[in-house]
């Protein structure tokens, strides 16, 4: 059988594109494991990264992922081969994903709340070799998990695990440091992100040590980020933005620590952010509605708070104006895809551009086209499709020829789905999306994913899902189902999503029984038709 990451490209952009970003000074030839030597020689004492157990120096943090990547190349893994990583917030996902790229390995982040179903998709996907985990975390046991996809997917030889490891290998018992490193290339594919999904299943996104380490690095400034900065990871480690934006690596790379929270609840946070003296941190909006909620009535001392971002979904105005308020911090709006773009509002911007825009790029290199559905510029003001290119933005997914021909121009932009309107300066409104995927309370969720899960129940003849606006998440997911015979509860549904093994996020809100969908004199209409007439109708009667 073909290994179907051996193709992982050396380098994604074309070569001429390439020099420019380097001549230009974006890609300096940094790599994960050369900065973070760096910082750890600079200051080793300082402290990185710390949660409810640990509290780690930048030299201990590099000691331990040494001694990672020590355990990972015993077990005979290879530079170039793909190691799942599914780690909530704990101190623990630096040592072993520093460790991975230490050794050359690649790690694909997936989210703790992927389920059996995703995880294996993942691993087929990425032809892993290893996937490394926690024992527990929040009741659920990661390894029993792992080990039912490793029987699934032969290929996904070794189980790590942090923590109780039982029949596992033990990440904890890795001590011994390699005599030597494999050389990395800093134009090469450092790890695989993964994709919201916008059409069908979650594609692999491939980032490269030097694109991904310019758009943190760029981002420290622009986030006012110091030695002197306490980033507060509140939301999960795996995702784009607090990876990057400027997250945790740009935390690190500023030379500031790193605050791993086990849930981002107000309370929690709050009683982390008084007591670590936090500086910074970043929330979707749903988050950030209950946190000034909450706020008034904490005990705890969030004064040291300087910057709340938001980002992930739209922040609507109204609230977006209470932040400074309600929560004594600086607003910064975040506009950002695991594709690359990142836009930010900027900290010293006008009042009302931090409430009104969702930012504008990070780098003078990232080119935007706003255009019209017949591909032709929109004037400034106008709501168009969202296109870009640029130093740190990907020309394609991993192995997707069929999803890279609909989602890339054949000049090297990529479509990113997104509504939106430019304003003066450069300065993006999101507006909405072409696309038919679900944005719950930031987390993208395919129509077409959850739609061929419903179909697979014996009493589903047809099944159509749409997003409803929700005041909290923002978005909902509805799904319309047509029954087969007798018609199952709305109850049923869901508990059947759940077994599938679905991430929980995919479990649709509401259940909505349609006696049959519509059809026109020549047959069915097309899906993406049936779901805006379903959303329109239901939104009809919902007023
Ligand atoms: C972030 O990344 P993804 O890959 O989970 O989702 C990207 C999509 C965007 O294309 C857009 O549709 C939506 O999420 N989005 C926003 C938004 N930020 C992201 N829509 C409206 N307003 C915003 N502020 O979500 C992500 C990655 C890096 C930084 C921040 C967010």
């Amino acid at each position: 059988m073909s290994d179907p990451a051996q193709s992982l490209p050396r380098q994604i952009w074309p070569d001429d594109f390439a020099a420019r970003y380097r001549a230009e000074g974006y890609w300096r030839g940094e790599t994960f494991g050369g900065f973070l030597r760096a910082r750890a020689a600079a200051h080793p004492e300082r402290i990185a990264v710390s949660d409810a157990v640990n509290r780690w120096s930048y030299g201990e943090v590099l000691a331990r992922a040494e001694a990672a990547a020590g355990g990972y190349m015993a077990l005979g893994l290879q530079p170039g081969e793909r190691v799942l990583v599914q780690m909530p917030n704990v101190a623990t996902f630096l040592p072993a994903v520093f460790g991975l790229f230490l050794a050359g390995l690649i790690p694909v982040y997936v989210l703790p709340a992927h389920r059996k179903t995703e995880l294996e998709h993942f691993a087929r996907r990425s032809g892993a070799k290893a996937v490394v985990t926690l024992d527990q975390f929040d009741g659920f046991a990661y390894p029993a998990m792992a080990a039912e996809v490793r029987d699934l997917v032969p290929e996904l030889a070794h189980i790590i695990v942090a923590g109780e490891a039982g029949p596992h290998i033990s990440f904890d018992s890795f001590g011994q440091k390699p005599e030597a490193f494999p050389q990395v290339d800093p134009s090469a594919v450092a790890f695989l992100q993964i994709s919201g999904g916008s059409t069908g299943l979650s594609k692999l996104i491939p980032r490269t040590h030097d694109d991904y380490i310019y758009s943190f690095a760029a981002s420290g400034p622009i986030c006012g980020l110091s030695e002197a900065s306490v980033y507060l990871c509140a939301l999960p480690a795996a995702h784009n933005f607090p990876m990057s934006s400027p997250g945790i690596f740009g935390t690190l790379y500023a030379g500031g620590r790193v605050v791993m929270a086990p849930n981002p609840a107000a309370e929690t946070c709050f009683r982390l952010i008084d007591e670590e003296r936090v500086t910074l941190t970043g929330l979707v909006p749903p988050l950030a509605l209950l946190w000034m909620e909450a706020a008034p009535k904490s005990r705890h001392d969030i004064s040291s708070l300087e910057v709340l971002q938001v980002g992930g979904a739209k922040f609507v105005a109204e609230a977006a104006a209470r932040v400074r308020p309600v929560l004594g911090c600086r607003l910064q709006q975040v506009f950002g895809m695991a594709e690359g773009l990142v836009n930010y509002t900027r900290l010293d911007d006008a009042e009302e551009i931090i409430v009104q825009t969702q930012g504008r790029p990070i780098s003078p290199a990232d080119e935007v086209l706003i255009l019209d559905d017949e591909g032709n510029p929109v004037a400034e003001g106008t709501p168009g499709h969202l296109l870009t290119r640029g130093p740190y933005t990907i020309r394609g997914y991993h192995n997707e020829p069929a999803a890279n021909a609909r989602s890339f121009t054949p000049d090297g932009f990529y479509r990113t789905g997104d509504i939106v309107k430019r304003l003066e300066g450069g300065y993006l409104s999101v507006q909405g999306r072409a696309g038919d995927h679900i944005n719950r309370a930031g987390e993208k969720i395919s129509a077409e994913e959850v739609e061929e899960h419903l179909l697979a129940h014996g009493s589903v003849f047809d099944a159509a899902v749409v997003s409803i606006p929700d005041d909290f998440l923002g978005e909902r997911i509805c799904a319309f189902i047509v029954p087969r015979g007798e018609k199952p509860k709305g109850s049923e549904i869901k508990a059947f999503m759940r077994k599938r093994g679905l991430a929980e996020f995919k479990v649709p809100d509401q259940v909505v029984f349609v006696p049959e969908f519509e059809t026109t004199a020549v047959g069915k209409v097309s899906r993406k038709v049936l779901r805006a007439r379903l959303r329109e109708e239901f939104m009809k009667k919902e007023a």
